[in-house]
């Protein structure tokens, strides 16, 4: 059974995944199960989309609930989910203004344009010349202009001709930005830890610098919060750690609780302020059936104690991970529960233990060619760490 449903999507789909070989049906907390019955414990959470644990129950009900209300009436008319959304979005992150979207890459598409817009309105930068600066390895999507900053040539090439207006430096290096910064520059665009880079965590004081170089250049700070946020490090926003407030926020996946993609760009100055009617949108974003989503994933959140619990089992299990004493560990790091253990080149590659994972029972996903990165629902319980820790120290035998 589990072959027909993997001949046919390779026979029928696009071929622009690799997935392990495992057909999974049903979920609850940190658990999924395939159809042949077999339960595993998920460590990658749809990429942090559900940081709440598959199909919380609370979710559900808000979502079935609303979706037999109303579901989409558009930006042309009000509904009675926006306005609460953005009331506890911005009370919970100290943000003034909201641009509800509903993909990660949407929202930082919307970043892009609104401090283009912001840079010539408000700074004053030449007309056609605005300049964004990002950081090489990052990870922001997958739309043309996100991926004309990529530096991974999987993600880049073969797809241009590319957006022009990106200026790509070291991540982790504050003076590489102080160096960047032109007339033309209008914002600084980085991840606070590098994701898909394979968890890759700044030098510590990183972002305060960031922060001070950006403030002083008078450019806005985006922080692409979509993978680092919502509690996955441990802080509701990964930008806390350093005690920092960006101008605009990124966030996404968690945010739908792994439901429906909602996602938003929270700002905390008055850069959204730029955007006027008609200049930019979406059929679905700011919809009452994503809002509804949204507001009950923020809530389990902080009301079931998700945050502090990520913080205490990441610590649990980046201890569990440095303690494993293998010649093939090259490194492991993490903040909170985004941990990432990195290989020697030489053995054998991610993939491969991955692979062994998934047959004792924990599914992970290799980043690059020799990162295993593990990321489990906040939900989970110090035994379930302990055992994914057993089964790591076996798969690396
Ligand atoms: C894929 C990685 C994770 C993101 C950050 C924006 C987006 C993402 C920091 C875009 C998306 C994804 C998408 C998924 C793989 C994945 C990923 F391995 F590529 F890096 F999570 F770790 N900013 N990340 O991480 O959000 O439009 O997808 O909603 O593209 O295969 P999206």
């Amino acid at each position: 059974m589990t072959m027909d449903y993997i001949d046919v999507e390779d026979r029928l789909g696009a071929h622009n995944y690799k997935p392990l070989d495992v057909v999974l049906t049903r979920g609850e907390g940190v658990w999924v199960w395939d159809t042949g019955g077999r339960r595993y414990l998920d460590c990658l959470s749809a990429y942090s989309a559900v940081n709440q644990g598959h199909c919380h129950p609370r979710i559900l009900a808000a979502m079935i609930e609303q979706a037999g209300r109303l579901t989409l009436t558009s930006r042309a008319f009000h509904n009675d989910q926006l306005a609460p959304l953005y009331e506890e979005l911005c009370t919970l992150t100290r943000s003034h203004r909201v641009l509800p979207m509903n993909s990660g890459a949407e929202a930082v598409e919307s970043a892009i344009k609104t401090v283009r817009k912001w840079g010539y309105q408000v700074k004053g930068v030449r007309p056609e010349r605005a300049e964004i600066i990002v950081c090489a390895h990052n990870f922001h999507g997958r739309t043309i202009s996100i991926i004309s900053f990529s530096s991974d040539p999987g993600s880049r090439d073969g797809f241009g001709p590319y957006t022009p207006g990106f200026t790509v430096i070291p991540f982790g290096d504050a003076d590489a930005l102080q160096a960047a910064i032109g007339p033309d520059t209008v914002a600084f665009l980085v991840e606070p830890i590098q994701g898909e880079a394979g968890v890759i965590v700044p030098p510590a004081g990183y972002l305060r610098r960031v922060r001070d170089i950006c403030s002083a250049a008078g450019i806005v700070l985006i922080l692409d919060e979509i993978q680092t946020g919502l509690g996955r490090t441990g802080k509701l926003l990964a930008e806390e750690h350093e005690g920092i407030e960006a101008d605009l926020t990124l966030i996404g996946k968690a945010l739908s609780g792994g439901f429906y993609p909602v996602s938003a760009v929270l700002s905390n100055s008055e850069v959204l302020g730029v955007l006027k009617p008609g200049e930019h949108g979406s059929t679905f974003g700011g919809n009452p059936l994503a809002c509804a989503v949204a507001r009950m994933a923020l809530k389990v959140l902080v009301e079931e104690g998700m945050i502090d619990n990520a913080a205490r089992m990441g610590e649990r299990l980046l201890a569990g991970l440095t303690a494993l004493r293998h010649a093939s560990i090259r490194e492991v790091r993490g903040r909170g529960l985004l941990t990432a253990v990195e290989l020697h080149p030489e053995a054998g590659g991610a993939r491969r233990v991955c692979e062994t994972l998934k047959r004792r029972g924990v599914l992970c996903k290799e980043t690059h060619d020799h990162t295993i990165r593990l990321a489990p629902p906040l939900v989970i319980t110090a035994e379930q760490v302990d055992w994914v820790l057993e089964q790591m120290d076996a798969a690396l035998e």
